[in-house]
């Protein structure tokens, strides 16, 4: 009986897991001297509720952030959101100059070619694991959006 109602907690993660997919995910190599980058992917959410991300984690860093970027005063800024919501069978992305993922105060420093292990966190305590690729920056810019970006954290 136990081992059944563990088996149905696994499967359920597992299946809430599956209903939201993570496309093109992709983090930018360290320039030296910075202890923080940004990551960025597509969320595609296939269930037919909306999926609200709410958090992350990463074991590369103390932190991770949701941070989107808004215009104030003619100047953009950087601020932390803390509910993301990808709509039934829509999707949602993250890109420079749009919402990215922070991740603040780096324990190694990343090299094109590692990959990053980012875990989302939805409202209803789903997990959803992410390997995100690390690229040289001026290889994932596209179109030069993300060149005027500054991020800084202290
Ligand atoms: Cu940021």
């Amino acid at each position: 009986m136990r081992g059944w109602l563990l088996l149905c907690a696994l499967l359920s993660v597992a299946v809430q897991a599956g209903s939201l997919q993570v496309h093109e995910p992709y983090i930018r190599e360290l320039p030296p001297g910075q202890s923080v980058s940004a990551g960025y992917f597509t969320l595609v959410n296939g269930s037919s509720a909306p999926i609200a991300v709410v958090a992350a984690t990463s074991d590369a860093a103390d932190r991770v952030e949701i941070h989107a970027h808004r215009m104030n005063g003619g100047a953009v800024h950087m601020e932390q959101v803390h509910r993301v919501e990808v709509a039934a069978g829509g999707q949602l992305q993250f890109k420079p100059g749009g919402l990215h993922l922070m991740l603040i105060d780096l324990k190694r420093p990343l090299r094109a070619g590692d990959t990053v292990a980012v875990t989302l966190l939805d409202e209803k305590g789903g997990s959803h694991r992410v390997q995100l690729p690390v690229v040289d920056a001026r290889a994932a810019v596209q179109g030069g959006a993300a060149q005027g970006e500054h991020h800084q954290h202290h």
